[in-house]
């Protein structure tokens, strides 16, 4: 198993060296790439000494955690720390968690309504006061000192929209054990981790020019506002994971409004990361700061966790986990009594975040027989595809329906997921029970 002493410093070299090796193949980017990536972003703003006027820096000021108020928040009945309703019909709570009832977006349109997005919380949704927030940008990699942008400052920048799912890595993790008899470790998601939303914001990008990001940078590492994490009696800090700088300057936004409302406390007001395609952890709630630095960086959320281990791979483990990957979900509930001989709409979505998927098949026994399922969107990257199929059940009893997504990069989803030992990445069919009555 992975938990070693996170500060041990053999194994923090061990880290750097398949961090440097590991994450230019997991994504796809290398050096190269990402060198061209800054002159394009040269081509429109000064790399070096670029600070935006007002948000400039006070010389010589460091790197300390920024001020913003922050109260805990006002614990629910059902799901501590989480603000909003979390009524049964659109909501199963798990720990600090609370998973999106996937029947409840049936009717819903490609975005989810911020009353039923799924909340992942490491710890409690602060509540933080956009008028006295910034956020800091920082480090090695940057021509001066700390630069830093009130939330006016942000708002006033060129904004940008994008159409994005949040999907947590460990969506799907129940099925390693319900459908594969295995062992994981981690919130006992079903297929509700996952939404879609409408993003609006300024690049990231925009601001690491304004804040004067060298060519020496290579990773940048955006951190939470919300309380530190105490795991297994270890403090790991505040919630930060590091980013290789080619995908901060591609399509990476720093959002402040969701399906165009400003983001709601338990989504990361008043600013998060979305990190397009990229599993969950990636796009940092309640945004703080931001170091960016000259040498890889490290943070628990890219050694220990958010990686693949166990016997199916590496030793040292895989490299930190990128993409997303290929799912499919009914808009049903499990055991959901159907009327035999009645004619039913079967519908759901299914999602890629490598490519938009192309087809998608669905079974209605048990992957007999499979047939094309109709598609209801027009299939975009980092987004879901809608989808449906009429059935006229025959015969009373128990059957088992199945959905298969292939994307345009080619990934069909197979019958059976690599294990790994934290759960994260199940992409296999999953059976879906129902009844017939
Ligand atoms: N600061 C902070 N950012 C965070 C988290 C967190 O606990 N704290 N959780 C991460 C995880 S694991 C996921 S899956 C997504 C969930 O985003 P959502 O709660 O808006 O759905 O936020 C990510 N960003
Ligand atoms: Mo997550």
């Amino acid at each position: 198993m992975a938990h070693h002493d996170l500060s041990e410093s053999a194994y923090d070299r061990r880290r750097l060296r398949q961090w440097s090796r590991g994450e230019a193949r997991t994504a796809g980017l290398d050096r190269r790439a990402m060198l061209r990536l800054l002159a394009a972003a040269g081509a429109t703003a000064p790399l070096v000494g670029a600070a935006a006027g007002s948000a400039a820096a006070a010389p010589g000021a460091g790197p300390t955690a920024p001020t913003a108020p922050v109260a805990p928040a006002t614990a629910t009945a059902t799901a501590p720390g989480i603000v909003k309703p979390l009524p049964p019909e659109l909501f199963t709570v798990r720990g600090t968690n609370a998973e999106t009832v996937f029947s409840s977006l049936r009717g819903t349109g490609v975005l989810t309504p911020a009353d039923r997005f799924f909340v992942r919380n490491h710890t409690v949704t602060p509540r933080i006061d956009a008028a006295g927030w910034e956020l800091t940008v920082w480090g090695s990699g940057l021509a001066g000192g700390p630069v830093r942008f009130s939330y006016d400052e942000l708002r006033a920048l060129p904004a940008s929209t994008v159409t994005a799912f949040v999907e947590c890595a460990g969506n799907g993790r129940s099925f390693y054990a319900t459908q594969q008899g295995q062992q994981v470790g981690g919130t006992a998601w079903t297929l509700g981790a996952i939404g879609v939303a409408r993003w609006r914001g300024v690049r990231l990008g925009e601001v690491l020019r304004r804040a004067g990001v060298t060519r020496g940078a290579v990773d940048v590492l955006p951190r939470g506002l919300d309380d530190e994490v105490v795991s297994a009696g270890v403090n790991l800090g505040r919630v930060r994971r590091p980013l290789p700088l080619a995908k901060a300057l591609d399509d990476v936004l720093l959002a402040y409004e969701m399906n165009g409302e400003p983001l709601p406390p338990d989504h990361g007001h008043p600013v998060r990361l979305i990190v397009p395609g990229w599993v969950g952890i990636s796009s940092v709630k309640w945004l703080g700061d931001i170091e960016v630095s000259d040498e890889p960086l490290y943070s628990p959320w890219n050694t220990d966790m958010y990686r693949l281990f166990g016997p199916e791979h590496p030793p040292e483990g895989s490299a930190p986990l990128t993409r997303q990957t290929l799912k499919s979900a009914f808009e049903l509930d499990r055991d959901a009594a159907l009327p035999a001989r009645r004619p039913v709409l079967l519908t759901g979505r299914s999602w890629s975040g490598a490519a938009p998927v192309r087809e998608v098949e669905i079974s209605t026994d048990g992957g007999a027989h499979w047939r094309r399922a109709r598609l209801h969107d027009a299939p975009r990257p980092g987004s879901w595809v809608r989808w449906s199929a009429g059935w006229v059940p025959r015969t009373p009893g128990p059957a088992v329906l199945l959905a298969r997504a292939t994307d345009r990069a080619g990934r069909t989803q197979p019958d059976v997921s690599v294990h790994n030992t934290q759960g994260y990445l199940f992409d296999a069919v999953v059976r879906h029970p129902v009844t017939v009555v």
